[in-house]
């Protein structure tokens, strides 16, 4: 293999792998291209890999450009931006980065949800706007003994509910094809039984079509006032507007959020609330799972232009 004379196109520069990987291909950057049908004629043929993230996906626009395209290789767990229909009918092979996001993911589940609860935001806020000493800041509530409804207990979740049952929570789940052998969590048979017991919503289940606003006013309702939504799944499947409505009449009792509709676009009415906390997708983004995420990348990249093969195909 001559690494070097393979072309490969980032959808975007992607820090942690940008060095590594313009050491060993001739790297073409999507956002730097301004004439896409100018540039698509004169060097789209050349374009063998994509590399992309969970984030910014595929454009077939784009895609149409490069006939001679062998593999997409994402830098994140989730795909669903990633247009894997029309990749298959191409027979265009695509790897993910699986497993080694999953603890960065749950300790930004667990920050998220004791920041939720203990109030840490405002705290800070409190003290940075001089209240300290002429008010009282109010109790927050613990987790301890407290129901974490899973939405979702794949690998990443299930690392979620080993962290919550070390803070002395219970843990509920609810699965569509029914409980999982071998797994002593209560399993509920509706989303909505989940909701109604939770004190804490965790949603984890991969985005898409399937999961589309499965977290709808229904869902919200049975959660009720005195507990919170924790997203750290893909904003589709929460029902952005339902979610709104319900923290404006005080529905649910907060939210904290790290995944969005229309990322970067966080709705206005979400940074007016005093009990949310909103962070910018950042469940995976720790340096060493952010290292591991693109090593993965690159040996998914560099066994494919060896043997054909990938480590982590998804299809
Ligand atoms: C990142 C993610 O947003 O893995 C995923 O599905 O959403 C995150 O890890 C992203 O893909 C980072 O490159």
């Amino acid at each position: 293999m001559n690494e070097s004379a393979i072309h490969v196109m980032v959808w975007a520069e992607i820090p942690v792998l940008m060095a590594e990987l313009e050491s060993q291909f001739i790297v073409h950057n999507r956002a730097e291209i301004k004439d896409l049908a100018g540039w698509g004629a004169a060097e789209g043929p050349k374009i063998e890999a994509v590399i992309t993230n969970g984030m910014l996906g595929t454009e077939v626009e784009v895609l149409e450009f490069l006939p001679n395209l062998k593999v997409v290789c994402s830098m994140g767990v989730g795909y669903d931006a990633i247009d894997t229909g029309y990749l298959s009918h191409r027979g265009i092979p695509v790897s993910n980065t699986p497993d080694v996001l999953n603890d960065a993911v749950a300790e930004a589940a667990m920050a998220l949800m004791l920041c939720l609860t203990r109030r840490i935001s405002q705290a800070e806020r409190f003290i940075r706007q001089g209240a300290w000493g002429s008010q009282t800041f109010p109790a927050g509530y613990q987790l301890t003994g407290k129901t974490c409804g899973m939405v979702g207990l794949g690998k990443i979740g299930r690392t979620i509910a080993r962290r919550a049952e070390a803070f002395g929570m219970n843990i509920a789940y609810y699965r569509r094809g029914g409980p999982y052998a071998n797994l002593d969590y209560r399993h509920c048979h509706s989303i909505i039984e989940l909701a109604t017991e939770a004190d804490y919503l965790v949603v984890i289940v991969p985005g898409g079509p399937d999961t589309r606003h499965l977290i709808n006013d229904d869902v919200l309702a049975a959660l009720g006032r005195n507990s919170y939504l924790i997203n750290v799944s893909r904003g589709s499947v929460v029902d952005e507007a339902a979610l709104i409505a319900s923290l404006q009449t005080g529905g649910i009792a907060g939210a904290a959020l790290d995944v969005f509709k229309n990322e970067p676009l966080v709705p206005e009415e979400l940074i007016e609330m005093d009990n949310v906390i909103l962070t910018p997708h950042l469940g995976s983004s720790t340096h060493e799972t952010r290292q591991a995420m693109a090593d993965l990348v690159l040996a998914n990249l560099r066994q494919f232009f060896n043997d054909g093969t990938l480590i982590t195909p998804i299809n």
